[in-house]
């Protein structure tokens, strides 16, 4: 069990956070993200999976549903 906790830049409304949700949900043993909007600013997803992830596989996942990846916290 691993968790990853990312800041996303661009996501304004609650469709974008399901786009980015669904995109995240599709990564090889991703099984629970939760993302925190801020809108227009910094949002913040958590990402639950079995091992860890790749920070670039995420950074185009994230990009597959037209947002962006500012940080990856941990
Ligand atoms: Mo949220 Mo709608 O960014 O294009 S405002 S999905």
């Amino acid at each position: 069990m691993s968790t990853t906790t990312i800041s996303i830049d661009g996501m304004t409304c609650s469709h974008c956070v399901d786009a980015v949700t669904e995109e995240l949900k599709a990564l090889a043993g991703v099984h629970d993200v939760r993302i925190n909007l801020n809108k227009g600013g910094i949002s913040t997803a958590t990402v639950n999976s079995d091992a860890q992830l790749d920070p670039e596989q995420i950074g185009e996942a994230v990009a597959e549903a037209g947002y962006t990846v500012v940080a990856n916290i941990a």
